[in-house]
């Protein structure tokens, strides 16, 4: 099984999906404000729209393509295109073989990724049911999701987003393993976003894993962020990401996506029951995609359809 390396085929972000963006950044602000004035507020909201992106686009001019307007400052955070060495150094403390050879990764789209692992209030208010094993705060991260629900739930919140003006161009899915990687290095090159940490002293100021969880999982959000504003990107639950499991190449590629000819899906990041080691920017696993476990969720990003 190997890897190959494509170019996203979809949308770019071009000028009318950016208008649509504003669009539907506007009418969000404005229906989450007064829901109760939903639908007389979209209707006004509309009208005053077209006025509002030209104040918008002002106020963003500086590059208002290569980082759009924000639609949910409070839950997504804009992942720059860049570039990136994805796995690690032969001589990182505690690494394993399948995190190597180091690839260099070029994005060259960004995304927005939420700031946060899925809680069971947002899969509850998609889906329907929530399938946890430890409830009892809506701010819990889902678990007890296999990749396909996940999926799932991207598809039905993006079909949702539509309904209040989402433009066609855009989705919900679940980031790469690379986008996952470039985002929690949050351009670091140690084992953990915020530094080496050989003797996982600070681990558990970033990180619910074995040694401080207790053996359950916490609301999300609760420990410190990463540098580009993410969070439990290190422990909490593992986060199902969109490729299959492969062997890492080497080299230099673009847009890396993982191997057709695979049975596992990639979760990475580690989990409140394990140990420091699985928590590192470089650890990986791959597991069938119908595993559903307590210690498994996920994160969604939203990005340019493909
Ligand atoms: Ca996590």
């Amino acid at each position: 099984m190997g890897w190959y390396a494509t170019e996203f085929s979809g949308l770019a972000v071009n000028p009318p999906d950016v208008e649509g963006l504003l669009a539907w950044q506007f009418l969000k602000y404005n229906c989450s404000r007064w829901p109760a004035g939903r639908t007389t507020l979209r209707l006004r909201s509309v009208a005053y729209f077209e006025m509002a992106i030209s104040k918008m686009k002002s106020v963003d001019s500086s590059n208002s393509i290569e980082t759009p307007m924000n639609p949910n400052p409070e839950h997504l955070v804009w992942i720059k295109p860049g570039t990136f060495t994805m796995g690690s150094p032969i001589i990182e403390v505690d690494r394993l073989l399948n995190e190597g050879p180091p690839t260099q990764v070029k994005l060259s789209q960004g995304f927005w990724m939420s700031k946060f692992e899925t809680n069971q209030t947002e899969y509850q208010s998609v889906i329907g049911t929530n399938p946890s094993y430890d409830k009892g705060d809506g701010n819990l991260p889902v678990e007890m999701v296999s990749w396909d629900d996940a999926i799932n739930y991207c598809r039905k919140l993006a079909e949702r987003e539509r309904a209040v003006g989402l433009p066609a161009g855009y989705e919900y899915r679940l980031p790469t393993e690379a986008e996952w990687e470039y985002a929690c290095r949050a351009g670091t090159t140690t084992r953990f976003g915020y530094g080496e940490d050989s003797g996982y002293a600070q681990l558990g100021d970033y990180a619910w894993y074995f040694s401080n969880s207790g053996n359950t999982t916490h609301p999300v959000g609760v420990k410190k962020p990463n540098a580009w504003g993410l969070y439990d990107m290190h422990g909490n639950v593992w986060e199902w990401c969109l490729d299959w499991y492969g062997d890492y190449l080497g080299g230099s590629m673009t847009d890396l996506r993982g191997s057709h000819a695979a049975s596992n899906r990639v979760f990475r990041g580690g989990s409140w029951g394990g140990n420091g080691r699985g928590c590192r920017s470089a650890f990986r696993v791959g597991s069938w995609p119908g595993n559903r476990g307590n210690g498994i969720g996920f994160r969604s990003v939203l990005a340019p359809g493909r």
